[in-house]
């Protein structure tokens, strides 16, 4: 006899509107995130899952199923609650999750039935449970972060593949100790960081190896964070062959044998939260464990490993005054720094910098969708929101022009990583095309 039939849900990974209205999609998703083949699997036992990322692809209004649920980065919240009015509208129940819908829970919970606050790890069976019964509770969230000993292997047959980029997703900790005042995530986890036992790491870059792809970015907020646990990932990882990618704090440069590991486990680059070189600034957002002034040495110690550098930078704190956009160009081109993502500081509800921000009465009362950290939404200390706009996209522009580029890639004198850095050609010349016309990479 068969059994009874799965539940059928949707899962919708929502994208960010422009102005006009109008979702952009990228030729490419670069970097995708782990959210989507993650909630598949967790879900997988109970349903017969369908995972939409609208970055990608368009979202099925229509599509028969019956449950839907939404998660959504950032700026990405006003239409998310749009899209879950519609699903509602056509008699669909609709669930939210996700950091995003979590510290706005306020906004998100008149739009939808439930909503998972926080992680979804050993919320599933109940809330499905409860929606089998008709009866829902408004709100699922754990007590204290549920331990991450037991994860499933994320289901990467999902991905859109021909739609991505070459590194798929994967996760090894969750949280991040460092608590910078203006990270959502630091804050949002409770300071401390969860990890996954290194053995179901590793078996899940084996599942991604399985799927042909050899590629492999960690989403962690900062994987280097534990040195022992992250030594016993490199060498497993050492041992599979692959390449990958993480975030990285400044730091890990002041130990040369972990850097020679990581080298030697397959590292091709890490994205480095720089984010000011005003030591000041660093002070006031709580990141003192790293120093401005070591910046130059840990990107030489890196490159000279062959381990590319992706810059981030937040601009507009505080310390930040007119003169703060040539000094990070300087720093990016000096530095030889093979790619670098500028974003303008966002307050998230739940840091201490919005608690600050908003207590000082210098928020600016525009709409939520704004909040996509290319645009100032708050009062800077020492420029206008205009100069802070003008100057962001001005810096852009710079960092990826024509000049720019072959002094950083091209005209360099060539060591053994001279032809990788080349690699890097392409991709600098396609965010300086975004950033002409005004526009990011997502
Ligand atoms: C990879 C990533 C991306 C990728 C991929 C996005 C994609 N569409 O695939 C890229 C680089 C493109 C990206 C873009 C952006 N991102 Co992003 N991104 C991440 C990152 C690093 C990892 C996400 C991930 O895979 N996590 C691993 C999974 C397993 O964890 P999770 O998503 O939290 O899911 C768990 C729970 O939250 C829950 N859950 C999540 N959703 C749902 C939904 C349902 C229904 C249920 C039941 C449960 C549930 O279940 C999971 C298991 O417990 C996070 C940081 C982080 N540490 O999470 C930032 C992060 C989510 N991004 C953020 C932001 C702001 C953005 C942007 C808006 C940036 C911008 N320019 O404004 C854009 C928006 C893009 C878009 N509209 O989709 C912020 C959000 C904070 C905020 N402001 O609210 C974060 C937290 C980074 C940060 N520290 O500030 N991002």
């Amino acid at each position: 006899m068969a059994g009874p039939s799965k539940l059928r849900i949707l899962l919708i990974q929502v994208a960010r509107e422009g102005p006009d209205g109008e979702v952009w999609r990228p030729a490419r998703l670069w970097f995708h995130g782990l959210t989507l083949p993650y909630l598949a699997a967790l879900f997988d036992h109970r349903a017969s899952v369908r995972t939409v990322d609208e970055l990608v692809e368009p979202v099925p209004l229509d599509h028969d199923c019956d449950l839907v649920g939404i998660t959504f980065m950032g700026a990405s919240l006003p239409r998310a609650l749009r899209l879950a009015d519609q699903f509602r509208a056509r008699g669909r129940r609709v669930i939210a999750g996700g950091v995003t819908a979590s510290l706005y829970a306020d906004e998100v919970l008149p739009h939808v039935d439930s909503l998972v606050v926080g992680d979804a790890e050993g919320l599933i069976d109940p809330l499905l449970d409860d929606f089998e019964k008709g009866t829902p509770k408004r709100v699922y969230r754990h007590a204290r972060p549920p331990g991450l000993e037991a994860t499933p292997v994320p289901r990467y047959d999902q991905v859109a593949r021909s739609k991505v980029g070459p590194y798929y997703p994967v996760e090894a900790t969750r949280g991040c100790s460092f608590g910078c005042g203006f990270c959502a995530t630091s804050h949002f986890h409770g300071r401390v960081q969860r990890k996954k036992p290194v053995e179901n790491v590793l078996r899940d870059v084996a599942a991604i190896k399985s799927e042909g792809i050899r590629r492999v970015l960690f989403v962690d907020d900062n994987v280097t964070l534990d040195r022992r646990y992250f030594s016993e990932l490199l060498e497993g990882l050492g041992g599979l062959g692959v390449r990958w990618t993480a975030n990285a704090t400044a730091d890990i440069a002041r130990d040369e044998g972990l850097l020679d590991r990581m080298a030697a486990s397959g590292c091709e680059s890490v994205s480095i939260g720089f984010e000011t070189l005003d030591q000041q600034n660093l002070e006031r957002a709580g990141k003192s464990r790293v120093t401005a002034a070591d910046y130059p040495a840990a990107v030489r110690r890196l490159q000279e490993r062959g381990i590319m550098v992706l810059a981030m930078f937040v601009l507009g704190l505080d310390g930040d005054g007119p003169e703060v956009f040539a000094d990070v160009e300087r720093f990016l081109v000096t530095n030889r720094i093979e790619m670098a993502l500028f974003h303008v500081l966002t307050p998230v509800r739940g840091t201490p910098l919005f608690d600050e921000l908003a207590r000082e009465g210098r928020m600016l009362d525009v709409d939520f969708a704004a909040h996509g950290a290319d645009r100032a939404v708050f009062r800077p200390a020492r420029m206008s929101p205009g100069e802070l706009d003008d100057g962001f996209w001005r810096l852009q522009r710079r960092f990826y022009s024509m000049g720019s580029i072959l002094r950083r890639l091209v005209l360099v004198r060539p060591d053994a990583h001279y032809l990788r850095r080349l690699t890097a050609v392409a991709a600098n010349l396609y965010f300086g095309h975004l950033a002409r016309s005004k526009r990011l990479l997502i």
